[in-house]
């Protein structure tokens, strides 16, 4: 498969999928969103990919839907379907980031705006450059939250400070960020790929099927029962009890050795 509009490279089991549309700071064309859910469903099929790794290419990560694209069809004519548009292109992206059997890293270098501020907060695990910044901006242009942030930010922040974010629309700084739960680690602009690849790499090496019923676990719980929840923890612990890696994961632990987790 080859990508315009998105850099797919994949360096041993570390997969880097970079949007790539620097001089509009990486805005969401119908080309970049196609080839996105295209690139995270390659990688979830692809077994040789342990861990994935989202950034944006220059001085954004992503600012949200390419309003120049989106003007010229439709919107704000009233003659656009926002619905339409949304349950087939953003929508599925959202559920494949969250479902995806991998871990992903989101290495926020820039500006992460609107949905592309939804893509942000749907990876796994956030990592901020001291330059990132976060914007709800769509109440800026006369939109609401979408891609999944109504349900993620007040998960994330709480409601309070998720209002607060979506109401106003104003710029969240990486420092802020951090001190809110947005993200784990604010780093120095020129750090953020090492760190990012550093990480990456170790979660490569981690125990996949365990991660992924992780994923699912928690996925499932956020909107379940205690009881439904200790039930789904029950059939996936069962899951990742007859894998490899839990088998090598108490060997290695018993004979006091770091474990190799072949993600099987
Ligand atoms: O179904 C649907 O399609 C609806 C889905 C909606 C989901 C949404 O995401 S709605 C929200 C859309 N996004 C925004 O409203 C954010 C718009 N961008 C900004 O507010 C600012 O660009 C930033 C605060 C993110 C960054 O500001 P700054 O000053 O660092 O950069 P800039 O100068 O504004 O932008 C640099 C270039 O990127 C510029 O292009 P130019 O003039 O140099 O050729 C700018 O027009 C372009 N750009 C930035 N954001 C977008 C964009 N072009 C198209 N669409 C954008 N969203």
């Amino acid at each position: 498969m080859t990508y315009e509009t998105l850099l797919y490279e994949q360096d041993g089991i570390v997969l880097r999928i970079t949007m790539n549309r620097p001089d509009k700071l990486n805005a969401l064309t119908d080309t970049l969103l196609q080839e996105l859910n295209a690139a995270f469903e390659q990688a979830d099929e692809d077994k040789t990919v342990r861990a994935v790794v989202l950034t944006g290419a220059g001085r954004g990560f992503c600012a949200g839907a390419d309003l120049a694209e989106g003007v010229a069809k439709g919107i704000g004519t009233g003659g656009f379907s926002f619905q339409e548009h949304l349950t087939q292109n953003y929508n599925p992206l959202i559920l494949r980031i969250r479902a995806l059997q991998k871990p992903i890293i989101a290495a926020i270098n820039g500006a992460a705006a609107g949905a592309g501020m939804s893509i942000a907060m749907a990876c796994d695990i956030k990592i901020a450059a001291e330059s990132a910044s976060f914007l709800q901006a769509f109440v800026k242009i006369g939109l609401i939250p979408d891609s999944g942030s109504t349900w993620m930010l007040p998960r994330l922040i709480g409601m309070t400070r998720a209002l607060d974010m979506m109401l106003s629309g104003r710029k969240v700084s990486a420092q802020e960020a951090l001190n809110m739960g947005l993200v784990t680690q604010v780093v120095p602009n020129e750090q953020l790929m090492d760190c990012v690849n550093q990480l990456a790499v170790e979660y490569a090496a981690a125990p996949t099927q365990a991660i992924a019923f992780i994923k699912q676990a928690v996925n499932f719980a956020a909107t379940s029962t205690l009881e439904e929840a200790l039930n789904k923890e029950a059939e996936l612990q069962n899951k990742a009890g007859k894998t490899a890696d839990n088998a090598e994961g108490v060997n290695a632990f018993l004979q006091k050795r770091p474990p190799v987790f072949k993600g099987e």
